[in-house]
C-alpha cells in the first residue's frame, strides 16, 4: 500500500518547514503541489529534496490545486492513497493517517474524511471557534441524515483519496474552489464508493489559514452552495 501525501501551497511558504515536522512515517513521501505562489517554496523544496509541481490549470483555487495534485499523485507517483495536507503549517494534523492505514488494513475505502468532531474536546482545546465548531456540528449532522453518510465532520480539510476513487469520478469539471471538497463526497456516494473517517486534530492556535466566515467566497456562501449541491443530488435521483 503505496501511501503519498501531497501539500497543497498558496503562498504559505513561511510555514513550510512546519508541515515538514509534521509528517508521520505512515505516509511513504510527499510533494508540493504549488498555485502560483510569489514566495521561495519552490526553493524551499529544491532544498529538502521534495519534488514539486506547479498547479498548470488557466483558474487557480484550493479545487483547482486539489485537481492538479490528484492528478499527479495517482499519475506520476503511482499512489495508492493520496493525504491532502495543507500549506499553512499543516493545521489538520497528517499524523491521522496513523489511524488511516489501520483501519485500511481491516476495511477497503475509496475516501477517508478526517473528523474534529470525534475528539471535540481535544479541539477545542487547540482553539476550534464556536464560530466554526457550532455550524460545522448542526450543517454535519443534516448532511449525514439526508445523504446517509456516516461520517461526522463533511468539512473537514483532512482527506485521504484512493486510485479507484480517481478512476470512479471525473472530478475535472468540479469546482475550483473549496466547494470541490463538498463535490468529491457527494460524488462518492452517488458512485457508492466506500466512505470512512478517522479523527484528526487542527490547531486553531498556531499560526494558519482559515476560510473567512462571511462575505464573497466565504464559508457562508460555501455552505449555501452545498445544499444546492444537495437539492440537486436528490432532483436528479428522483
Ligand atoms: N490555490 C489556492 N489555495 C488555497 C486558497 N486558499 C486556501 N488555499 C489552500 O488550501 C488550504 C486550506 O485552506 P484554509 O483557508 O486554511 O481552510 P481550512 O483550514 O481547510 O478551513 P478552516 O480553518 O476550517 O476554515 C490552505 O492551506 C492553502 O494551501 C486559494 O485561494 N487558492
Ligand atoms: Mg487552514
Amino acid at each position: 500500500m503505496k501511501i503519498v501525501g501531497f501539500v497543497l501551497t498558496k503562498n504559505n511558504s513561511a510555514l513550510f518547514p512546519k508541515v515538514l515536522t509534521k509528517i508521520p512515517k505512515s505516509i511513504d513521501h510527499i510533494f508540493v503541489s504549488d498555485d502560483n505562489s510569489n514566495d521561495n517554496i519552490e526553493e524551499l523544496c529544491e532544498k529538502n529534496s521534495i519534488k514539486f509541481y506547479k498547479n498548470p490549470q488557466i483558474i487557480s483555487g484550493y479545487g483547482s490545486n486539489l485537481k492538479n495534485a490528484l492528478n499527479v499523485g495517482f499519475e506520476i507517483h503511482d499512489a495508492d492513497y493520496l493525504v491532502e495536507i495543507h500549506g499553512d503549517g499543516a493545521q489538520f494534523n497528517p499524523a491521522a493517517t496513523n489511524d488511516a492505514v489501520i483501519l485500511l488494513k481491516k476495511n477497503k475505502l475509496d475516501l477517508i474524511v478526517g473528523s474534529r468532531i470525534l475528539i471535540l474536546r481535544e479541539n477545542m482545546k487547540l482553539g476550534y471557534p464556536l464560530s466554526r465548531m457550532i455550524p460545522n456540528l448542526i450543517l454535519s449532522k443534516i448532511e449525514k441524515h439526508l445523504l446517509k453518510i456516516d461520517i461526522t465532520d463533511f468539512h473537514s480539510g483532512f482527506r485521504i483519496y484512493s486510485k479507484n476513487l480517481s478512476q470512479k469520478i471525473n472530478y475535472k469539471n468540479f469546482s475550483n474552489d473549496y466547494l470541490f471538497s463538498f463535490e468529491i463526497i457527494l460524488h462518492a456516494k452517488k458512485q457508492n464508493l466506500k466512505i470512512g473517517e478517522v479523527p484528526v486534530t487542527c490547531d486553531y492556535k498556531s499560526e494558519h489559514t482559515s476560510h473567512k466566515l462571511f462575505g464573497r467566497n466565504s464559508a457562508f456562501s460555501y455552505q449555501l452552495e452545498t445544499f444546492k449541491l444537495i437539492y440537486n443530488y436528490f432532483r436528479n435521483r428522483l
